[in-house]
């Protein structure tokens, strides 16, 4: 059943857009008067208010969260004040920032902000010791490519047209990879996935990790596919390329050969079938079941 028109004209009051700018938690003290049991006469343990940016549900954000804890000796009843006046809680802020595109720009933390009441800047403000702000960038195509954290270090993503990381640099400077900054790695993909990841070293160094996709008959596999990982080549300890003489096999020729796994001299039928190492199927002979 559809809500009935309120007086209280849309976009000016909270309620009327139903979204919600309070939360508290409480508990009842049941030997009190019936009085305390009245709405706001709960001793509240903490409460969540939530501001927003807009007068509409349309491009509108919560901006603003003020979150207040109940000190350990208040007496006091009903919604939660301040670190000095009313029912006395601690009181912290967290301010958060979008674009045009609604989406998340910008995080800042001043925890109690020293005790003060705290307004939302209209900007982000600058980093500090006590305001810890957390920034994203986006690229062309959405995808989040740049944040810088409180401490003002940056990690950078690049991306293919699918929207796969092509490359990362933590702690991005310059780009030049060092052994203090520019932290970089590298991956490469084909039709079925993940195919190398390459580990950039300062001084040209570089460890190579690589996935081989493909797997024959006539390999010696029980089926032919392009999409299972045939091996993992990891990097040789002279040169950081993928090898091929250190590496896991993943899907053995074993492993893919359909076979019963009963007791010797059981027929296949109705015993379990054994597919990369799985049971697919019991065998249909009580007290005698093989193992998957
Ligand atoms: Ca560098």
């Amino acid at each position: 059943m559809p809500r009935t028109s309120r007086a209280s004209r849309g976009g000016y009051v909270y309620h009327v857009l139903n979204r919600g700018n309070g939360r508290r938690a409480s508990f009842t003290q049941k030997k009190k008067s019936p009085a305390l049991k009245k709405p706001n006469r709960d001793p509240v343990l903490q409460q969540i208010e939530t501001t927003y940016n807009g007068n509409s549900l349309r491009n509108s954000h919560v901006i603003l969260v003020t979150a207040k804890q109940r000190f350990h000796d208040e007496t006091g009843t009903g919604a939660l004040g301040t670190a000095s006046t009313g029912v006395k809680a601690r009181v912290s802020y967290a301010a958060s920032y979008f674009d045009g595109a609604d989406r998340l720009t910008g995080v800042v933390d001043v925890g109690t902000n020293g005790g003060s009441s705290y307004t939302w800047p209209f900007t982000v403000p600058s980093r500090s010791d006590t305001v810890l702000v957390t920034t994203t960038a986006y690229n062309s195509a959405g995808l989040a490519w740049k944040r810088i954290d409180p401490r003002g270090i940056e990690t950078r993503g690049y991306f293919n047209a699918l929207g796969d990381v092509t490359k990362s640099i933590e702690n991005y400077v310059d780009g030049t990879v060092s052994d203090t900054d520019d932290k970089i790695t590298e991956s490469t993909y084909n039709a079925a996935g993940l195919t190398t990841v390459r580990v950039v070293l300062p001084s040209g160094g570089q460890q190579v990790t690589e996935w081989v996709h493909g797997v024959t008959t006539s390999g010696g596999s029980g089926l032919n596919s392009n999409d299972l990982v045939k091996e993992v080549r990891y990097p040789a300890p002279s040169t950081g390329a993928s090898s091929s003489s250190s590496k896991d096999v993943r899907i053995r020729p074993a492993d893919l050969s359909i076979t019963h796994n009963c007791d010797p001299g059981h027929t296949p039928v109705g015993c379990p079938r054994v597919l990369s190492g799985r049971a697919t199927a019991q065998c249909g002979l009580a007290g005698r079941r093989g193992v998957g």
